[in-house]
């Protein structure tokens, strides 16, 4: 629906369209990946299941009316020859996601191709379609050729750049060629093109997807959910009106980078009180669209600004929201790394109290953590990075408590033992456990017993790429070379992006050295000072639009339903509820 546009009150923001960024989205990931395992399942209904949960479903089971997030029991009721496969393991979907980032990053120029959660890709193609732009011939626009090499001028594909391939959002009609948006036209046009040959390319190694191409990360994400599965859309929209007008039909709390707080405030400060009598509670969560934000008197960004603060809270945050609702996002694609910020493994519990069932848990997530770090950092019998440190979380059972009560976590330099290559890792995960983090695990949990242990977290991070390897395989076509100036920026972008991801153990400083005997020394000790380390960022109240992928895949009780879900999933999961009748 395009609401009728307001003459601005206020300044807009200014709109950057220099970019063109591809959003990648999957089709429902996990079922793909379990399809792909066993292909009978691809014609049946398949859910992926995470305790009582549906992580996802096939497009079969939706079809049947079966959704993503369902509890088990509905599901069946829906669909009752609905086939159920468990998904708690996330392996095989992290061993594929990783695949298929390197594919996609084969073909980026620029090595701009950031990941969100397990599925979803920005990709920044602005040198690309420049360069391609640059080269066509006007007078003969439906015989195309897409380079996609600068050094072979052979590598490519044909295409028409007289239309968008696949859907679009906006304007039907193309500006005529003496308009000032035909450039910004046939840009997006070739994006498109380029967006459809990369899905195919995916699709050839067994994977269909949805993608969104426009000129930034939020409306490239928004305009790519318009048609999926296996479809793309394009957004044009050339003036700042055509793009408030997509951005105004989103309820707010759809629009990544607007938390749930601030959709919350601004509810209660823009709608009228919900009508107790009534029952239909769901008129005034519907009513609250970009538009009526966008457009209310009240609103401006220092109002936001105001209406938004919070002790602690990041400033700007009224700006930020302010631009969002504009359309406007000017945050960088982050630059593509093999290196994952960190890695971690975690279980449950409903309180462990023995000294034994201690030592046995932090065991096995010793061990899982060991493979994980050998899955995503040897390469051809080789650290790619290694971690600098190790940090363990626990948090006692409180049934009654929210998911992060009384979370503390210590921190320790990781030996240089643990990264030994040729040890079984066995024997090293065993160790790690008895020297590293039983030790930890007593210092953040003293006394004999008593503990009732809730929450078990191992993690690696502070990543330290290994010189001379980090530039990963698959530079693909025209792709960065190996050159050394180019590698060390490199690895300064990859830092920097640690940097802003740790909260607790980034300050090299207090990051004491390992003393060589094996038995690091420790550097951080939350709980001690009375300070609750929170691992998890409330989504869309952080630094900049939140677009950060958190390595912490682990999996999270959501506070709502109270069901597992994997922290990168954690956002899109709350706002199922925020959308839920
Ligand atoms: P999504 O991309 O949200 O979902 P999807 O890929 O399954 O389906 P779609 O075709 O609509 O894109 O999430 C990617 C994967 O993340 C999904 O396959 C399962 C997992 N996930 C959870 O485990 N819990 C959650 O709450 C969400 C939202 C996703
Ligand atoms: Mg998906």
């Amino acid at each position: 629906m395009t609401q009728i546009m307001n003459t601005p009150r206020l300044k807009p923001p200014r709109r950057e369209d220099g970019r063109i960024i591809i959003h990648f989205d999957y089709d429902c990931f996990y079922a793909q990946v379990i399809e792909n395992q066993q292909p009978a399942l691809k014609f049946l209904p398949l859910g992926i299941k995470q305790k009582s949960i549906l992580a996802t479903c096939n497009y079969v089971a939706r079809r049947a009316g079966v959704n993503k997030l369902m509890g088990i029991s509905d599901a069946k009721k829906v669909c009752p020859e609905l086939i159920l496969v468990d998904g708690e393991d996330l392996s095989a979907f992290r061993d594929v996601s990783k695949k298929m980032y390197r594919l996609l990053r084969s073909f980026s120029w620029n090595r701009k191709l950031e990941r969100l959660g397990l599925d979803e890709y920005f990709m920044d193609v602005t040198d690309m379609v420049d360069y391609n732009v640059e080269l066509l011939n006007r007078n003969a626009l439906d015989q195309s050729f897409f380079c996609l090499s600068k050094d072979d001028p052979e590598q490519g594909f044909t295409y028409d750049a007289s239309s968008v391939a696949g859907c679009v959002y906006g304007s039907t009609v193309s500006p005529g060629q003496d308009s000032t948006s035909h450039t910004q036209y046939l840009r997006l046009v070739a994006a498109s093109h380029l967006a459809r040959y990369t899905r195919m390319q995916i699709e050839e190694q067994g994977y269909t997807s949805a993608a969104g191409i426009s000129t930034n990360k939020l409306l490239a994400k928004l305009v790519g959910n318009l048609h999926k599965p296996r479809n793309q859309t394009t957004l044009l929209a050339f003036t700042d009106e055509e793009v408030w007008s997509f951005m105004d039909t989103h309820q707010l709390r759809k629009i990544p980078g607007i938390g749930s707080r601030t959709t919350s405030i601004l509810k209660s400060h823009l709608l009228p009180p919900p009508n107790l009598d009534s029952n239909d509670e769901d008129s005034p969560k519907e009513a609250l669209t970009a538009y009526l934000v966008r457009t209310h008197p009240a609103v401006s960004p220092s109002s936001l600004e105001r209406l938004l603060f919070a002790p602690g809270a990041e400033r700007g945050l009224g700006e930020k929201t302010w631009s969002l609702l504009h359309g406007v996002d000017n945050s960088a694609v982050k630059p593509a790394s093999d290196v994952p910020t960190q890695i971690s493994i975690e279980d449950t519990y409903q309180g462990l109290d023995e000294p034994n069932e201690i030592s046995t848990q932090l065991k096995l997530l010793s061990a899982s953590l060991l493979r994980r770090m050998h899955i995503d950092l040897v390469e051809e019998g080789r650290w790619i990075a290694q971690p600098k440190t190790m940090r363990l979380t626990t948090r006692p059972y409180r049934r009654d408590k929210p998911y992060n009560w009384n979370r503390a976590s210590r921190s320790v330099s990781l030996p240089g033992w643990a990264c030994g290559l040729g040890i079984p890792n066995e024997d090293i995960a065993l160790r790690l456990a008895e020297e590293v983090l039983l030790p930890m695990f007593r210092r953040l949990n003293p006394g004999p017993r008593g503990w009732q242990v809730g929450l078990l977290n191992v993690c690696v991070t502070n990543m330290i790429i290994v010189a001379g390897i980090g530039e990963g395989a698959g530079a693909g076509a025209g792709g960065a070379g190996r050159d050394i100036g180019d590698m060390f920026r490199r690895q300064e972008d990859v830092l920097r992006e640690f940097t802003a991801y740790e909260e607790e153990v980034d300050d090299e400083e207090r990051v004491a050295e390992d003393d060589g005997r094996g038995f690091p020394d420790e550097v951080t000790d939350d709980n001690a000072s009375g300070k609750i380390s929170l691992d998890r960022k409330e989504e869309g109240e952080g630094s900049d639009v939140e677009w950060e992928e958190d390595d912490h895949d682990g999996l999270e009780t959501c506070t709502k339903c109270g069901h597992l879900i994997p922290s990168f999933a954690l956002t899109a999961h709350e706002r199922y509820h925020a959308m839920e009748p």
